[in-house]
């Protein structure tokens, strides 16, 4: 890491996150409830996961405690995109460990799940993690996306926490990593290791939530600085009166992200893709309705806006959507062969005579760059939306439909456009009071699930929307969050993905009120994240998780 550090960067080292009342105290124990059940396919999760199926929701309160004050070598890693705050999980993790027994020792993994696999750590020592607290980025110890699955993956994890002599390990990640630590909790439980797995929920796309986990980490500090940006946009645009910016915004399948934007800053369009996937508004449909925005603005002399669109959008769509999954199912049988073959038209002749004809024709209609990203799964089968430039697919479009209605005589609007994407920009920033508060006593809890022995949990804070010290700490079993999907053409375990709710508050409050912001100048201008001043401006939580719990 450069010597050299930024001012703010000097101030936020010294930050002390705040933590709930009950883990400030080392006299705490574990609660436990009644014993659970998988969100469905229960016959079937119980049948794969035997040992952890149904165990009960963990929570942590104060007072007697028979909490484990051994020493103990606790493992972390980092799995898949970056959010905002996972050094604080790392930073409370270490401060909890140290605090219950001085001789503990905290181990990172290098590179994300492939070094649980190769058995690649450092350990994390108080001058290490000093110079990272409540900074933003996964760089301590990096991330990877690899998937602890096979058979030989998961001998080898067992392999290396017992020389180790590893009593635990933290798995800081999605819906797919938390789905991921259940499969190694359950496994290492079956071959009586003592290593307990416990996850924490990360991702910037906000899309692992539910009753028990209010908000995954790093939602919060993405959502501002892509309002931010989005903010800005919106006030160039009415500055210089001429362009219209198209704007996409990561956080894969879920619409969270956007919404969260458009609640911020109220552009002029903002579309949802579960909106999109609930009423089977096709391609040109959406393409309609943007025009209509535009040419109303440019009959009012505003020939300038803003759209803002997820980049889920695309499986959303219901001929896409198909198109898609009969893409991943011929990948699930074919995808090397498919990689291995020399050109694209060679891939776009394979694919095209295997998909239906409706299908085909579908792909066929996409620029080729979109046609060759599509044939790409991550290790957990996702398509790598980031890299599907839908904005200019939707200029593309609309400017098409825009010359066409001139060409006719029916408009004289002018259409400017400009797009961007808004991605990697959030992903590291340096995480929000809330994140930096939040990730620190997600690690925090993460060490008394550790302590306690408790394994195939994910780490949760409730009551996110009052001040810290009111929060409260537990554990929910992974098993509980299960259900089964289809991934690559095989029905497979997987924590189910919270989209956003057309009947949430969230999302009626963005209904209620987008007509009136696609035609009047209506921006917000949220400005940067702050860290000093007043709780309403640097403490409080997003739009979307102060609705959600109102
Ligand atoms: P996670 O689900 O692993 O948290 O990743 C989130 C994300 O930022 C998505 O929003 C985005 O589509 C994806 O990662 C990009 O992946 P990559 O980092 O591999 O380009």
């Amino acid at each position: 890491m450069s010597a050299d550090i930024s001012a703010l960067q000097r101030v936020r080292l010294a930050y002390r996150p705040k933590l709930p009342k009950a883990l400030r105290t080392n006299n705490i124990r574990i609660e436990l409830g009644a014993p659970t059940k998988p969100l469905s396919d229960e016959e079937e999760i119980r049948r794969r996961f035997p040992e952890t199926c149904g165990q009960p929701v963990a929570t942590i309160v104060e007072g007697n405690s028979d909490l484990n004050t051994e020493t103990l070598n606790v493992g972390v890693v980092l799995s898949g995109g970056q959010a905002p705050g996972g050094h604080n999980v790392i930073a409370g993790l270490f401060d909890a460990l140290k605090a219950a027994n001085p001789n503990s020792r905290l181990f990172g993994f290098l590179k994300g799940p492939a070094g649980v696999i190769k058995g690649k750590c450092k350990e994390i020592t108080a001058e290490l993690i000093d110079q990272y607290r409540n900074t933003g980025g996964f760089d301590m110890i990096m991330s990877g996306r690899d998937k602890i699955e096979k058979p030989e993956d998961l001998a080898a994890c067992k392999q290396n926490f017992e020389s180790m002599n590893l009593d635990g390990l933290v798995i800081i990640g999605g819906d797919d990593s938390n789905t991921n630590a259940a499969v190694l909790a359950e496994y290492l439980r079956k071959e009586k290791s003592k290593t307990v797995i416990i996850g924490v929920p990360k991702t910037i796309d906000g899309d692992m939530k539910n009753e028990q986990i209010e908000a995954s980490f790093g939602f919060d500090t993405a959502c501002k600085t892509y309002s931010e940006l989005v903010g800005n946009i919106c006030r160039d645009a009415m500055s210089a009166v001429k362009y219209w910016h198209f704007v996409r915004l990561m956080g894969r399948a879920a619409s969270h992200v956007t919404l969260e934007c458009a609640l911020q800053t109220h552009p002029n369009v903002c579309l949802i893709s579960e909106e999109i996937q609930a009423k089977g508004t096709t391609l040109a449909e959406i393409v309609d309705y943007i025009v209509d925005v535009i040419l109303k603005r440019a009959a009012a002399g505003k020939n300038y806006g803003v759209v803002i669109v997820p980049e889920g959008l695309p499986e959303f769509i219901s001929d896409i959507k198909r198109m898609i999954d009969e893409l991943s199912t011929i990948l699930g049988r074919d995808e090397q062969y498919i990689r291995d073959l020399p050109d694209q038209s060679e891939r776009f002749q394979y694919v095209t005579t295997r998909l239906t004809a409706d299908s085909a024709k579908v792909y066929g209609s996409l620029p080729q760059d979109i046609q060759e990203v599509l044939l790409h799964r991550d290790s957990h089968g996702n398509v790598p939306l980031s890299q599907v430039e839908t904005e200019r697919l939707l200029i593309d479009l609309v400017s098409d439909k825009i010359r066409f209605l001139k060409s006719q005589g029916k408009t004289e609007a002018k259409f400017s456009s400009l797009s961007h994407f808004f991605g990697y920009e959030g992903r590291c920033a340096m995480p929000s009071n809330f994140d930096a508060d939040y990730c620190y006593s997600l690690g925090y809890a993460a060490t008394q699930l550790v302590r306690a022995g408790l394994t195939g949990y994910t780490v949760n804070i409730r009551n996110l929307t009052r001040p810290a010290d009111e929060w409260v700490a537990g554990g929910t079993p992974v098993t509980m969050m299960l259900n089964m999907e289809v991934r690559k053409g095989k029905a497979v375990p997987v924590i189910k993905k919270a989209l956003v709710d057309l009947q949430g508050k969230p999302f009626q409050y963005f209904s209620a009120n987008r007509e009136r912001w696609a035609l009047g100048d209506e921006y917000v201008f949220p400005g940067p994240v702050q860290y000093f001043g007043p709780p309403e401006v640097a403490d409080a939580p997003t739009i979307t998780l102060q609705l959600e719990r109102s």
